[in-house]
C-alpha cells in the first residue's frame, strides 16, 4: 500500500495519474496547503521541503522498512522503477524520459508558477517580473508544443517505438490529453 500525501494541484495530479496508470493500490492523505498542513512536523518528517506531493511506500521492493519519497520527479522515478512501468530500461529511451522529466520539474513547473504568481496573485504588479516570467513560460510552451507535435507526427524518438505510455508523456500530458488519445500504443 502506498500513502499519497496529496492536494489537488498539478504536482499532485502527476502522482495520481501515475498510480492510476500503473494500477497501484494507494490511499490519499490530504495535505491542505491552504490551511498550512505542509508545515506540520509530522509531514516535515516525510517531506523536508514542506511541499506536497510525497509518498510513503509501505511495501517497498525487497522488503524492509517503509520508504518515504518527496519531490514529484523523484516519486515518479521511484514508482516507475518499482513497477517497471513508464520508464524504458534501454539507455536511449530512459535518457529521453529523464530529459523531459527534468525539463518539466526544473523548467516548466517553476516558471509557470512564478508567472502565475506575478501575473495573478502578487499584491504589487511588477511589470519587469511579469514580462520575464510570461516570456519564459511562453518559450517553454513552445518547446513543449514542438515536442508534442513531433510525437504526433510520428517523429518520436527511440523509446516511442515501445509499447506503453512513458513517464515523459505522463508528465507532459494532461489528463485530458490522455483521454483524447485513442490508442495508447500509438503514443510510444
Ligand atoms: N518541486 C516540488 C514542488 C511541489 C510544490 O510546489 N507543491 C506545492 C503545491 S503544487 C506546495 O506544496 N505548496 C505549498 C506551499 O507553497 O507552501 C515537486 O515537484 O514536488
Amino acid at each position: 500500500m502506498i500513502d499519497l500525501y496529496y492536494w489537488p494541484t498539478p504536482n499532485g495530479h502527476k502522482i495520481t495519474m501515475f498510480l492510476e496508470e500503473a494500477g497501484l493500490e494507494y490511499r490519499i492523505i490530504p495535505v491542505n496547503i491552504g490551511a498550512g498542513d505542509q508545515f506540520k512536523p509530522e509531514f516535515l518528517r516525510i517531506s523536508p521541503n514542506n511541499r506536497m506531493p510525497a509518498i510513503v511506500d509501505h511495501d517497498p521492493s525487497g522488503g524492509g522498512n517503509a520508504i518515504p519519497v518527496f519531490e514529484s520527479g523523484a516519486i515518479l522515478v521511484y514508482l516507475a522503477e518499482k513497477t517497471g512501468k513508464l520508464l524504458p530500461a534501454d539507455i536511449r529511451g530512459r535518457k529521453t524520459v529523464l530529459e523531459w522529466l527534468f525539463w518539466q520539474v526544473s523548467g516548466l513547473g517553476p516558471m509557470a508558477g512564478q508567472n502565475h504568481h506575478f501575473s495573478n496573485y502578487a499584491a504589487e504588479k511588477i511589470p519587469y517580473a511579469i514580462d520575464r516570467y510570461v516570456k519564459e513560460t511562453n518559450r517553454l510552451y513552445g518547446v513543449l508544443d514542438r515536442r508534442l507535435d513531433g510525437l504526433h507526427r510520428g517523429q518520436c524518438l527511440y523509446h516511442c517505438r515501445h509499447s506503453g505510455l512513458s513517464l515523459d508523456r505522463l508528465v507532459e500530458g494532461s489528463a485530458a490529453e490522455l483521454g483524447r488519445i485513442p490508442e495508447r500504443q500509438a503514443l510510444v
